[in-house]
């Protein structure tokens, strides 16, 4: 089996580089605040997950092609502290690069190819990116723009969305099985919630049962119960949950990288009431229509304009506005995103679907004066000649939700 890592830089060799030409990308920490997350483009061109490695693909003379893999050098003593480094061989061996460097010689290695180069792509936006915050890889391309002042420096940004905004195989099922997680994780909450807890112990059961089953949480998870529902991006919070509350999730496995993205939307007692139901069975036709609506070639932009139709068309059926305008009262979020290695996946906003691109639904309502924020989303391939709803087994239909709630 041809290593899968293997056949992506080999896309961006064959299809992306002349002769030459360098592509180099800098993995680091994630930086921010955020979870410790690994580069995800060194990720997905290497499969290695340690911090700080260099991706090196070069067009030599002649149109030769090249790979150099740049890792952290061995070190007994940090790796007391830190953990075991992979190494040379074990790199080899995960990415199928013959020829792996360590760190110690990064500024050599990379000299002696970018002296033979004319340009070189890189993963920064532009000069006034690279000046703002100071970081590893933000001054490491600085050097090399002092450097090698030869060089004509591209950004290798488009490159990669062009290659993650379509799915192989293996990284369909990958994030298939992240789904599969989430569900499970789901339904045990479901099966589990009470009155009177609170929100943080309800995200934290809902957590465990996902890392209980090998998983990481792909985005802080979002449990939000009655009126905290309206605001989008919930903080933790310890509302103690009652009975007439909705509870919205908002919440993804990730899976050996790739994530799940899903939101549901359920009722605490178990039982929708009946204005409840009107307000979520608007937000569940949208979600069907939705994705029904996607095909090659629309843009995001497109469904999320078929979807709002949808959404003003059954907030006039409830009287809730009578102006399409007013529909902004509501609904103040994009219908949705790439989904892949990062929840938020690289992606062109305004591009035209492809096939094989995964993408989330999701489209809610918030409604802060009776305290009910809804949200459906659900995860879709783009596949040849029919859209694939990955989550379509995650209940979202209110019986099937009350079902499971009163086993
Ligand atoms: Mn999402």
């Amino acid at each position: 089996m041809a290593n899968k890592f293997k056949k992506r830089r080999d896309k961006i060799l064959n299809k992306y580089l002349k002769e030459k030409e360098a592509f180099l990308i800098i993995g680091e920490k994630n930086l921010g605040g955020k979870p410790f997350k690994i580069n995800s483009n060194i990720l997905y061109l290497t499969g290695i997950k340690e911090e700080n490695n260099i991706l090196l693909l070069f067009k030599g003379k002649g149109g030769k092609k090249k790979e150099i893999l740049i890792i952290q050098n061995k070190n007994p003593d940090r790796e007391k502290w830190e953990g075991i480094r992979l190494g040379k061989e074990k790199a080899k061996e995960i990415s199928g690069i013959d020829k792996v460097e360590y760190l110690k010689n990064r500024d050599n290695v990379i000299a002696g190819v970018l002296n033979k180069m004319e340009t070189v792509y890189i993963n920064y936006k532009n000069e006034s990116t690279l000046s703002k915050k100071n970081n590893k890889r933000k001054s490491f391309i600085r050097d090399i723009k002092y450097n090698f002042p030869h060089l004509d420096v591209k950004n290798s940004t488009e490159i990669m969305k062009k290659l993650r905004t379509v799915k192989d195989d293996s990284e369909v099922k990958l994030i298939k099985k992240a789904i599969e997680i989430t569900k499970e994780a789901l339904y045990y909450t479901w099966e589990n919630i009470e009155p009177g807890m609170r929100e943080y112990e309800v995200k934290a059961m809902i957590n465990y049962q996902i890392k209980k089953r090998g998983a990481k949480i792909a985005f802080n998870t979002i449990v939000a119960g009655g009126p905290n529902g309206v605001i989008l991006h919930y903080p933790d919070g310890d509302r103690k949950l009652k009975k007439n509350d909705l509870l919205l999730f908002d919440v993804g496995a990730r899976w050996k990288g790739y994530s799940a993205d899903i939101s549901r939307t359920v009722p605490v007692s178990g039982k929708f009431s009946k204005s409840q139901k009107e307000i979520y069975e608007i937000v569940l036709k949208t979600n069907k229509q939705s994705i029904k609506n996607v095909e090659v070639g629309k843009t995001l932009k497109d469904i999320a304009n078929e979807a709002k139709e949808i959404l003003k068309k059954g907030l006039k059926s409830l009287d809730l506005i009578d102006k399409d305008e007013e529909l902004k009262k509501y609904y103040y979020h994009s219908i949705g995103h790439h989904l892949g290695l990062d929840t938020h996946d690289l992606s062109f906003k305004s591009e035209q679907l492809k096939e094989r691109a995964v993408i989330t639904i999701e489209p809610g309502l918030y409604i802060k004066e009776k305290d009910v924020g809804i949200r459906i989303e659900d995860d879709v391939l783009v596949d040849e000649n029919e859209v694939v709803n990955l989550s379509e087994n995650i209940a979202k239909e209110t019986d099937e939700i009350e079902s499971i709630m009163n086993k």
